[in-house]
């Protein structure tokens, strides 16, 4: 019942929207929605998306990141709040991204041999800090990566974490630990 209250708000509120939901037990969701369109010398346009941005958690908590039907894969990389691109120069010029996707073995080219899809305390399904990332994959690339992944958040109370995707950078979310 709280899933399909929650579910016709959202459709309600639409996409943007800058509520924040704090999840029953069983719904600390967030699902990774959009699409993305590009007419040479007209335009480029892409709504990738973490749906919701905003989540409001307990230290301890599980919370899960799936991605169900956008075409690409996508990162969930905790960085500092000063990192994160608030403008389409700083998503161009996304250093702190280079960084994470360097960490994780891709280069210009793609996955190289030194590929790691988790960094940091990902690679214990925890996300805690900076620098801790992971990749999440696409139905369109079966078996290459999960399609969902659940994460418990190991900050301490008091705590947010800001997260973004490194692949595409204006994709940006808070974990606020309470
Ligand atoms: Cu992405």
């Amino acid at each position: 019942m709280r899933r399909f209250v929650v579910l016709v708000l959202s459709a309600l509120l639409g996409a943007g929207s800058s509520i924040v939901l704090v999840g029953a037990d069983s719904d600390r969701t967030i699902t990774i929605r959009g699409d993305e369109r590009f007419v040479a010398n007209t335009i480029i346009q892409a709504t990738f998306r973490f749906s919701p941005g905003p989540l409001v958690v307990k230290s301890g908590d599980a919370v899960t990141w799936t991605n169900p039907a956008t075409p690409e894969p996508h990162s969930i990389s905790i960085v500092n709040q000063g990192d994160l691109p608030a403008s389409v120069e700083d998503v161009f010029m996304c250093s702190v991204c280079n960084d994470i996707l360097t960490a994780h073995g891709i280069g210009p080219g793609g996955p190289g041999p030194s590929f790691t899809p988790v960094l940091g305390n990902a690679a214990a399904h925890q996300l805690q800090a900076v620098g801790d990332s992971f990749l999440i994959g696409s139905s369109s690339m079966p078996g290459f990566l999960p399609t969902s992944v659940t994460e418990t958040i190991t900050a301490q109370s008091g705590s947010t974490l800001y997260y973004l995707c490194a692949i595409h950078p204006w994709m940006q979310g808070t974990i606020s630990v309470n």
